[in-house]
């Protein structure tokens, strides 16, 4: 009987340090999502700061690997190849900063 007890005790806490990890978990998740260096640091896979057009395409093929190749050169604003934290960041923005 007291074994049954000490189950069901564990079972409670168990249940209750993984549900509150879970919670905690999913919360950070959504942070994770709306920050921009997560996304890019998802697709920087070499982790050098910039992302290559390999990296940007990723394992996509055919039309879709050429619409992300399209998108890839639109945000490398400068034509160096790569678009860094700054590029993928500016949303459409042709002009520099302080044109206003
Ligand atoms: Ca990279
Ligand atoms: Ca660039």
């Amino acid at each position: 009987m007291r074994r049954l007890v000490t189950g069901i005790v564990v079972c409670v806490v168990v249940l209750g340090v993984v549900g509150s990890s879970l919670a905690k978990g999913d919360a950070e998740g959504k942070k994770k999502k709306k920050d921009p260096d997560a996304a890019f640091n998802k697709r920087d896979a070499n982790g050098d700061g910039r992302i290559s057009v390999e990296e940007f395409v990723g394992k996509k093929e055919g039309d879709r690997a050429e619409k992300m190749k399209a998108a890839f050169q639109k945000k490398d604003k400068d034509n160096d190849g790569f678009v860094t934290k700054d590029e993928m960041t500016a949303k459409g923005k042709k002009k520099k900063k302080g044109d206003e």
